[in-house]
C-alpha cells in the first residue's frame, strides 16, 4: 500500500489528460480501476445493499427512494462510505483514486467526502442540472469528483451527463425566485446553461469520470432494469478550504480534510493574495501567542495525512 509520500510519484493521468481535464472540466477514464478493485468495491457495495434492508437502518447512513422496502430495497445514496469503509477508505486516501487525484491537482490534495449514489433500476431517479461549489463552497474552485462506475453503463442507465466547457463560466443560483435552496438550476436559467453540448460518461464497470465543481452537470432517470452504482469522492487542492463547514449532506466526515500525498501546505491562497499561513492547530500543539514567540517556536501542526 503506498504511503502518503510515494502517492505524489505516482502519476495515473497523462499532461494530456490533465490538459483536457483543465479545458473542458470533465474527463472520462474508461476501464481506469483493476479487476481486483472493481471486485472488492462490488463485495462491499453489495454488503450496503443487504445492510440496507434492515428495518432500522440508519438514515445518517442510507438515503432511500420513496417506497424501499426489505423485499424490493431502492437505495438512492450510501452517505460517506470512505468513513463507513475499510476497502473504500483504501481506494480513496492511498490507492488509485488518492493516486488521480493527486495527478489531476498537481499536487497534494485534501479529501472532502463521498458517497455512492445507486441510481436504481427501473426509475432511479434524476439528478437535476446543477454545479457542485455551491453546495459546498471552498476558498478556491480546484475541487473535483472523482466518479467510479462499479457496473457497466451505457445510455438508458442515466450516465452522468456535464456541460463541457461549464466550468469556467456562470456561477448559478441554486435558490429559487422565493429564497428556497432547490441544489438545482431555476427553469429559467437553464437555457443559458449550454445543456444541448452535454455530453453523458458511458463505459464500462470501472470507468472512472471526474468533474470539477463549477461544471454544471446531472443525470436523468434510470430506466433500465440494471441499477447504476457510482461511487463518489471529492478532493481540493491541499491549500483549499472548505468555507462552511459542510460536507455533502449537510455534515462533514470524520476524514474530511485528511491530506493525501503531500504534506500540509504552508501557503494558502484568499481573496487571490497568497499568505503563509499558520500550522492548522485545531486539534491541539498551541496555546497563545506569548508561549510561540518567547520559545524557539511550536511543535509542527498536526494536520491529518493519510498513509
Ligand atoms: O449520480 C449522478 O449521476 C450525479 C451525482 C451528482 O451530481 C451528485 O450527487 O451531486
Amino acid at each position: 500500500m503506498p504511503s502518503a509520500a510515494d502517492t505524489t510519484a505516482v502519476v495515473p493521468v497523462t499532461e494530456a489528460q490533465r490538459a483536457d481535464y483543465e479545458r473542458n472540466g470533465y474527463l472520462l477514464l474508461p476501464s481506469f480501476l483493476s479487476a481486483s478493485w472493481l471486485e472488492r468495491l462490488r463485495a462491499v457495495a453489495a454488503g450496503y445493499v443487504e445492510a440496507g434492508r434492515a428495518p432500522d437502518a440508519s438514515p445518517r447512513i442510507f438515503d432511500v427512494e420513496p417506497g424501499h422496502s426489505a423485499e424490493n430495497p431502492r437505495l438512492r445514496r450510501l452517505i460517506s462510505p470512505v468513513d463507513l469503509d475499510p476497502t473504500i477508505r483504501e481506494l480513496a486516501l492511498q490507492g488509485p483514486v488518492a493516486e488521480l487525484a493527486v495527478g489531476l491537482l498537481g499536487g497534494p490534495a485534501r479529501f472532502h467526502h463521498s458517497k455512492l449514489n445507486f441510481k436504481w433500476s427501473d426509475g432511479g431517479e434524476e439528478i437535476k442540472w446543477h454545479q457542485d461549489i455551491q453546495f459546498w463552497p471552498h476558498s478556491d474552485f480546484s475541487p473535483l469528483t472523482i466518479g467510479i462506475y462499479l457496473e457497466d453503463v451505457d445510455d438508458e442507465m442515466g450516465p452522468m451527463g456535464v456541460v463541457p466547457g461549464s466550468h469556467h463560466g456562470e456561477l448559478y443560483d441554486l435558490y429559487d425566485g422565493e429564497g428556497h435552496w432547490t441544489g438545482a438550476l431555476d427553469d429559467a436559467d437553464l437555457p443559458r446553461a449550454g445543456l444541448d453540448r452535454a455530453v453523458y460518461l458511458q463505459g464500462p464497470a470501472g470507468s472512472v469520470t471526474v468533474h470539477n465543481c463549477c461544471a454544471v452537470h446531472g443525470s436523468m432517470p434510470n430506466l433500465s432494469p440494471r441499477a447504476r452504482p457510482l461511487l463518489l469522492m471529492t478532493y481540493s487542492a491541499a491549500e483549499s478550504f472548505p468555507l462552511l463547514g459542510v460536507g455533502t449532506n449537510g455534515r462533514t466526515g470524520k476524514l474530511t480534510g485528511t491530506l493525501v500525498g503531500g504534506p500540509a501546505p504552508r501557503w494558502i491562497t484568499v481573496g487571490g493574495r497568497r499568505m503563509p499561513a499558520a500550522p492548522n492547530w485545531s486539534q491541539g500543539g498551541y496555546h497563545t501567542i506569548f508561549d510561540v514567540q518567547q520559545t524557539d517556536g511550536g511543535s509542527p501542526g498536526s494536520e491529518t495525512a493519510a498513509g
